[in-house]
């Protein structure tokens, strides 16, 4: 057996400073993530970060409509949203990755939630679940088939970008110490289900790193 250090690649999913302390969309505890993330990026051949990269006035953004207070749901097109405060707005300080992430070895970053009109969790689909990033060509191109996955948030980015690599055929591996919840009304215990449920494993950095 290979290990999966060298046989799988890292999904490094959204450190960035909105999503940790200080920060517009605040994760309890979400940099807390940053050390055991860089262990892992330390140790894979492959590295691919997420950046949550959001447009000005952009549709998740409670601030972009009429009604609704942030972290209430409406109804969008392509299906219930949760409207947050507005956070990883392009090219700002708050989008950029927390200053201590390791992020030179990363093979690729890829940018996610650019559509001024549809959300996307996942690092694969947009909200649509249509709409690709362009991340499952790359790694079948790089012949990808496992994806061990860190980072934010372990209920909303982590959890759907897990479900769709499992839609794709991939094995998933969550690492459930390098990932800290957002926790909204049982967020994290129904994603944690669904995750179990689709085939996810959940790991632990130790578990990951001496496999
Ligand atoms: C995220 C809410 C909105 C995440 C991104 O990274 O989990 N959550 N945008
Ligand atoms: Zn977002």
């Amino acid at each position: 057996m290979p290990r999966l250090t060298e046989d799988a690649a890292l999904l490094v999913i959204d450190v960035q400073n909105d999503f940790c302390s200080g920060g517009a969309l605040a994760v309890p505890e979400g940099e807390t993530v940053v050390p055991v993330v860089n262990r892992l990026i330390e140790a894979f051949q492959v590295v691919v970060l997420t950046q949550d990269w959001h447009p000005p006035g952009h549709a998740s953004f409670a601030s972009a409509h009429d009604t609704g207070d942030a972290f209430t749901m409406i109804e969008m097109p392509y299906g219930p949203q949760v409207l947050w405060p507005d956070h990883c707005v392009q090219g700002t300080s708050g989008a950029a990755f927390h200053p201590d992430l390791i992020t030179d070895p990363a093979r690729l970053i890829v940018r996610k939630g650019t559509n001024p009109e549809i959300d996307s969790y996942s690092a694969f689909f947009e909200n649509d679940q249509i709409t690709a990033t362009g991340l499952a060509g790359a790694l079948a191109d790089l012949g990808v088939e496992h994806v061990v996955m860190a980072g934010l948030a372990t209920d909303y980015c982590v959890c759907w970008s897990a479900l769709d690599a499992r839609r794709l055929g991939l094995n998933v591996t969550v690492v459930e110490d390098a990932c800290r919840a957002i926790d909204l009304d049982g967020s994290l215990a129904s994603a944690m289900a669904s995750m179990l449920e689709s085939g996810v494993r959940i790991s632990d950095s130790e578990t990951v790193l001496a496999s």
